[in-house]
């Protein structure tokens, strides 16, 4: 057997061995969603991911991803342990947006409602009276603008700016951005878009907005997943992680996937779009971190208590 394989077999063999469930996020490698399929873990969203954390008996949580993800599912389940294969896959978002900074911003504005993007450290989220994934981004907002709340945003801009277009809600904004989404450029996507008359453009709202103008539909991952099956158009020009790509071939194998074009930092290929972050996470540190226990998940107790309090929040309202 192939290298891959006995990888994959010893990963299995640990799984069961820790008491362990595996979580992956949609954009990283298709090995990595495959066995957390195969192993009945989960393939998810942040959102989703963080419910599942809540549900699953396992002592232990892998969770293959980005840091922010490991951190909610730590402040959500205090008595698991929870790994990720690499501590080190941060993110632009939570890395623009740094607690001290952030903190100062929200004192300047008391009379305002902090909302916080899920991707953001635990000590960010301390600061906030709600966190929000892009999944339920736009009815949170919409709820709180209809008690005539002003409101903070951070970190993602573009996420925020089409929020705000879509709600008319009174919004300060956090000037942070994704790597990955910025990349998406709105002449060649309209290039791409004369080729392929019959396609549907999906696009995640982290893209800058001419690109979220050109979109038949703009939606979180899972969103933009299950437009794939339940659209008739044959094609789709898809604004977001190359790593959805799997999940969505999954669900809906007849359909043409094209990836909308990028170019520039965060892209591993001149058409394709890949969170350099997410990328760490691969069959090898996982392995490792099976076997080590290293790449622990610790958050300061009174910074998980009130990190808990926006987080609980965000679940309650989405249920
Ligand atoms: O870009 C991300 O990190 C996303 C889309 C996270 C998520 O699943 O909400
Ligand atoms: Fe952060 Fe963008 Fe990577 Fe998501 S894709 S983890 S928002 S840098």
């Amino acid at each position: 057997p192939d290298e891959k394989a006995q990888l994959k077999t010893r990963i299995r063999d640990l799984l069961k061995a820790e008491d362990a469930t595996l979580v992956a996020h949609y954009y990283t490698d298709d090995d990595l969603q495959e066995l957390a399929e195969e192993t009945s873990g989960r393939v998810a969203d942040s959102l989703e991911m963080a419910r599942f954390g809540t549900t699953t008996q396992a002592k232990t949580l892998v969770v293959c991803g980005v840091r922010f993800m490991g951190e909610t599912a730590k402040i959500l389940n205090p008595e698991k342990r929870v790994l990720m294969p690499e501590l080190g896959a941060t993110c632009s978002l939570d890395e623009g947006c740094p607690a001290d900074e952030f903190t100062a911003f929200c004192d300047a504005h008391p009379d305002h409602t902090v909302v916080v993007y899920a991707n953001t450290s635990a000590e960010v989220k301390a600061r906030a009276d709600w966190v929000v994934t892009s999944s339920i981004a736009l009815p949170v907002i919409e709820h709180l603008a209809a008690q005539g709340e002003k409101i903070i945003w951070a970190p993602d801009k573009h996420l925020g700016h089409y929020v705000q277009r879509m709600t008319g809600a009174d919004m300060l904004l956090w000037n942070g951005a994704c790597v990955v989404h910025e990349e998406f450029k709105s002449f060649a996507l309209e290039r791409v878009r004369k080729l392929h008359p019959d396609a549907a453009v999906l696009v995640h709202p982290e893209s800058p907005d001419e690109v979220v103008d050109q979109a038949d539909l703009v939606g979180s991952t899972s969103q933009l997943i299950n437009a794939v099956s339940e659209m008739s158009n044959p094609e789709f020009i898809v604004a977001t992680d190359a790593g959805i790509f799997w999940k969505m071939r999954q669900v809906a194998p007849h359909k043409t996937l094209i990836p909308a074009p990028t170019a520039g930092e965060g892209a591993t290929c001149e058409s394709c779009a890949h969170c350099p972050w997410m990328a760490m996470n691969a069959l090898q540190n996982l392995e490792t971190v099976l076997r080590t226990g290293d790449q622990e998940i610790q958050i300061d107790p009174a910074i998980r208590e009130r990190a808990l309090v926006p987080i609980r929040r965000m679940l309650d309202f989405s249920r």
